[in-house]
């Protein structure tokens, strides 16, 4: 497998499942910072232009964070990266679209980037303020998700990843991460060799 990667991004996440199951996998290091993503060479892998995205061992290429991390759990078991039965797993599989689709789609991407999509200054800052307010929201939203277990759904799962990386970006949202996911963030980090 190879795995496209900008440090820093959200393919953290996929870096972090990667880690945690173990199987050799390629670093491909494609810096956003560096327009890496624009490259033709790039997008005629992905023509979506973002990472992550993840080379199959058949050469296919998969992309989209919660569909990658889907395959990976499905594919190595053994990892344990989802838990038995539908009605868990849809709810990883709810809480993990939510993060991604949601809170950084919706929320961090407006928070870190409203440049992207407006021009005015005042609406720039009106945006970034709603990307804050959502973002916020979320935190209390996993904080609650967490309780006072060791992972979101008790053992590591997927979830969890996309969890990561969003409370990576903190200080780059301009939200503080609520100190009662201090140890858990800590825990998420120990997990992967980014
Ligand atoms: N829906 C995509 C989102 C991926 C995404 O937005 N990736 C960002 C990095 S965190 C990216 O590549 N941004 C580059 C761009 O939008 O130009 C997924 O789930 O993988």
């Amino acid at each position: 497998m190879k795995l496209f990667h900008s440090p820093g991004s959200c393919s953290q996440g996929i870096q972090m499942l990667l880690d945690v199951i173990g199987a050799p996998y390629e670093l491909v290091v494609t810096e956003l910072a560096k327009g890496a993503h624009r490259d033709p060479a790039y997008l005629s892998l992905n023509p979506k232009g973002k990472v992550p995205a993840l080379m199959l061992p058949d050469g296919s290429v998969l992309t989209e964070f919660p569909v990658i991390a889907y395959w990976l759990a499905r594919s190595f078991p053994e990892a344990n990266l989802l838990p038995e039965g539908l009605d868990a797993e849809i709810r990883v599989m709810e809480l993990t679209e939510h993060i991604v689709s949601g809170l950084h789609m919706r929320g961090s991407v407006f928070a870190m980037a409203p440049q992207k999509f407006l021009g005015d200054e005042a609406a720039k800052a009106e945006l970034r303020k709603h990307g804050q307010e959502v973002i916020a929201d979320g935190f209390q939203r996993l904080s609650d998700q967490l309780g006072d277990k060791e992972f979101l759904f008790g053992t590591f799962t997927i979830t969890d990843a996309a969890a990561g990386y969003l409370l990576s970006w903190a200080d780059r949202i301009g939200v503080e991460r609520p100190p009662e996911l201090d140890a858990y963030y800590e825990r998420l980090t120990q997990l992967t060799g980014n």
